[in-house]
């Protein structure tokens, strides 16, 4: 494998395929710039004062970690002067955040949950940066959030970082999905997977167990027959892994394949599900279909939700395709 730069890989993508317009290469590198700090401040720990909580609450009534705010503030910064976005929207800000009127604005939307996983920071397992990139309608004077309120199949890019062992940014623009690592002495990110495949067939599921007596009876199926077992209608043994960092378990899954799952449950009928479509299902959906995988709310294909929230929530079986199919075919 050729050692090649994020950005001679933007460069070369754009000159071979097209793909890629010049606002949107900037875009990437500039995010992947506000990764590689994000990166940096999350590496201190205790040693910056940065672990712990604040006293606040995002938009989803959870306590905001430190570093959710920090790395929000990063990402805004980052993006705000570059005249490549018309506005942003994270899972930390209760309203998107439109380009202030002293920088250009850009035909971009950038969505974003800037620290995903955080409750695994305090404990220093790996956590993540989700983004999604999508078009904003063209001609008009003022970003409102249902401008947002786009299917997941209307992105133009996604991706995340993974700030683990070593610190991944993994992005697809529709063309493969493609990972660099970050060569800390080079302070760049390097190609060092093209074209990742997930396995259409697994031996591994990921779902927080915990909450097994609060799902739907197509889910309880589809997991007995998992522990079942070799000697069950599986005929195979399974293994399970759970990091409860998205991030981690996608990435893992996107490495060796798998099946992870965050379905509805009984505590709150009225939520879909944990976890957000417009920066986390929608994002990992089209790198996961990218990839060869499949990703359902148990009954559709995610990436066709029409959105009507910003903040909505949605069930997520994503990974190994046949896995998949299996799980949904139990819903219908
Ligand atoms: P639970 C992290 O808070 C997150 O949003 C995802 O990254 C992760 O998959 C999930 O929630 C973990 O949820 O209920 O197992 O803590």
């Amino acid at each position: 494998m050729r050692r090649i730069t994020l950005t001679r890989f933007l460069i070369e993508e754009q000159r071979h395929k097209g793909v890629i317009q010049s606002d949107l290469r900037l875009l990437i590198e500039v995010v992947a710039r506000a990764c590689k700090a994000i990166a940096i401040a999350i590496g201190k720990g205790n040693l910056a004062d940065v672990l712990g909580s604040n006293a606040t609450e995002n938009v989803q009534g959870e306590v905001q970690k430190k570093l959710d705010v920090i790395s929000n503030e990063i990402l805004l910064e980052a993006n705000e002067w570059g005249g490549h976005l018309a506005a942003m929207a994270s899972e930390e800000m209760d309203h998107p955040y439109v380009i202030p009127h002293r920088y250009p604005k850009g035909e971009y939307l950038l969505l974003f949950d800037p620290l995903d996983g955080s409750s695994n920071i305090d404990v220093n397992v790996s956590v993540g940066t989700i983004f999604s990139v999508l078009q904003c309608p063209e001609n008009i004077d003022h970003v409102e959030e249902h401008h947002f309120l786009q299917a997941g199949a209307k992105q133009v890019c996604a991706g995340y970082a993974v700030y683990g062992p070593t610190t991944l940014l993994v992005l697809t623009l529709g063309n493969g999905v493609h990972c660099f690592t970050l060569d800390r002495e080079l302070g760049s990110f390097v190609l060092t997977e093209s074209n990742l495949r997930i396995p259409e067939e697994t031996k591994e599921f990921s779902i927080n167990m915990s909450n097994m007596r609060h799902w739907e009876p197509p889910v309880r199926r589809y997991i007995d027959e998992l522990l079942a077992g070799r000697t069950g209608p599986r005929g195979k043994d399974f293994n399970m892994r759970w990091v409860a960092s998205m991030v981690a378990d996608v990435h893992r899954i996107l490495t060796r394949g798998g099946i992870f799952m965050y379905p509805r449950d009984a505590r709150e009928p009225g939520k879909p599900g944990k976890l957000r479509l417009m920066y986390e299902a929608n994002p990992m959906s089209f790198i996961v279909e990218q990839a060869g995988g499949a990703s359902t709310d148990g009954t559709q294909r995610i990436l066709d939700i029409q959105p009507t929230e910003l903040h909505q929530r949605v069930a997520v079986f994503l990974g190994s395709k046949n896995e998949v199919e299996h799980v949904t075919a139990y819903h219908r």
